[in-house]
């Protein structure tokens, strides 16, 4: 039985890739902070299926006893400060978090187990200000956020771990995908949040930043079968993980409010607080490289993903407004 170790299980993809590990028959490891409020909401379905082992991102000694205690076959280190927004407010946190601790993460597998296979979770966002279009793995990185920044060093630190010291290390530059289960302040899962609200009379507008950045949405359960792919190639390298399309966050409000039967422009308010300090005007990645070697392809499109997610949204709001008129 092949062991994985997993950075991120609690979050978005991780919980997706702790799915489709188990249903492969792996032995999955979680690696899960210490935090106030325990938050299980998107390993529900698995949480007693994963064996969890304490630890946080910023503390070498707990990643390398996690290493030692799941021995694994392959360490997917998804686990950051993933929200770029966040990361003016917070420089430095999202620096340790999303930059430095890949460097922890990898030496904790370079002394305990070198021979484990490592997937590191790059982005999109190192292209930033694109040099080229669309965006392949030899595009020449420009990041426009802090959090850009902090991936461009934790996807090189990656590759020179796999040039110094012989390490299966892969890179995966992910373009943004997307699910129920994304975070509440992303802009998808915000429009579908907020569209399922205002169906159901419980929101009257909509507060949005840039409605004319484009972003290469896919689906995040297509996605983390890409991860999987990457380590079982016979040689370790780095992959774009994309759609091929583009489409604006205009298009996006589009499709989830007419999906419900309303007209977008009449809920949509612009607020500044939703603006940028510097923007990513366009992302579209090239996968082919991703497509041929890994035989990798995706199963949901765009409009498919947003109809996804205010359905779930749509079921979830509504079940907690009943919960909430019958308690009161
Ligand atoms: P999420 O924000 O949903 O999940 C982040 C995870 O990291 C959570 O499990 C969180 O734990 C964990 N984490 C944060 N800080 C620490 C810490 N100090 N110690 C241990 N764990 C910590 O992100 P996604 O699932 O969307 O993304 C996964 C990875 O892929 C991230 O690295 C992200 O930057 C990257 N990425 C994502 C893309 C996307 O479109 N989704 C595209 C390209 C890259 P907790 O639940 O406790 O907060
Ligand atoms: P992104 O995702 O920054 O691309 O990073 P996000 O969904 O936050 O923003 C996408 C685009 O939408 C514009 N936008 C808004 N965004 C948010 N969050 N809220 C708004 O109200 C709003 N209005 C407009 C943004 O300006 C932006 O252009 C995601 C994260 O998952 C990263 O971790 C990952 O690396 C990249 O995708 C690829």
């Amino acid at each position: 039985m092949k062991r994985a170790l997993i950075t991120g299980i609690t979050g978005q993809d991780g919980s997706y890739l702790a799915e489709f590990l188990l249903s492969k028959g792996y032995k999955v490891f979680g690696l899960r902070r210490r935090t106030s409020t325990p938050n299980y909401e998107n390993v529900q379905q698995v949480k007693d299926k994963i064996t969890w082992i304490s630890g946080d991102l910023t503390d070498l000694a707990s990643l390398i006893e996690a290493v030692r205690i799941s021995d694994p076959d392959e360490v997917y280190n998804l686990a950051a400060q993933s929200f770029v927004a966040a990361s003016w407010p917070q420089p430095l946190a999202t620096g340790h978090l999303t930059a430095i601790s890949v460097t922890n993460m990898l030496e904790a597998v370079r002394i305990v187990k070198p021979s484990a296979r490592f997937y590191q979770a790059s982005s999109s966002e190192m292209f930033g200000k694109v040099v080229e279009t669309p965006q392949r793995e030899t595009t020449p990185f420009y990041p426009r956020s802090p959090y850009g920044v902090a991936k461009v060093y934790g996807h090189w630190i990656t590759v020179n771990y796999r040039e110094s010291f012989n390490m299966f290390a892969c890179s995966g530059i992910l373009f943004n995908h997307e699910s129920p289960r994304r975070g509440l302040e992303f802009v998808t899962r915000k429009v579908s949040d907020g569209v399922a609200r205002i169906k159901l009379g419980l929101k009257h507008e909509l507060r949005m930043g840039n409605l004319e950045a484009l972003r290469d949405w896919g689906f995040a359960g297509d996605y983390v079968k890409a991860m999987w792919l990457m380590l079982q190639q016979e040689e370790p390298d780095d992959y774009v993980i994309s759609t091929g399309e583009t489409h604006s966050v205009r298009e996006l409000l589009e499709v989830a409010f007419s999906y419900v039967g309303l007209d977008y422009q009449q809920y949509v308010v612009i607020d500044p607080e939703f603006v940028r300090p510097a923007e990513v005007d366009l992302l579209l990645g090239d996968c082919s490289k991703a497509k041929e070697k890994l035989g990798w392809k995706l199963d949901v499109g765009f409009k498919q993903l947003i109809e996804m997610m205010v359905d779930e949204d749509l079921k979830r709001v509504r079940a907690e407004n009943n919960a909430f008129l019958l308690v009161n």
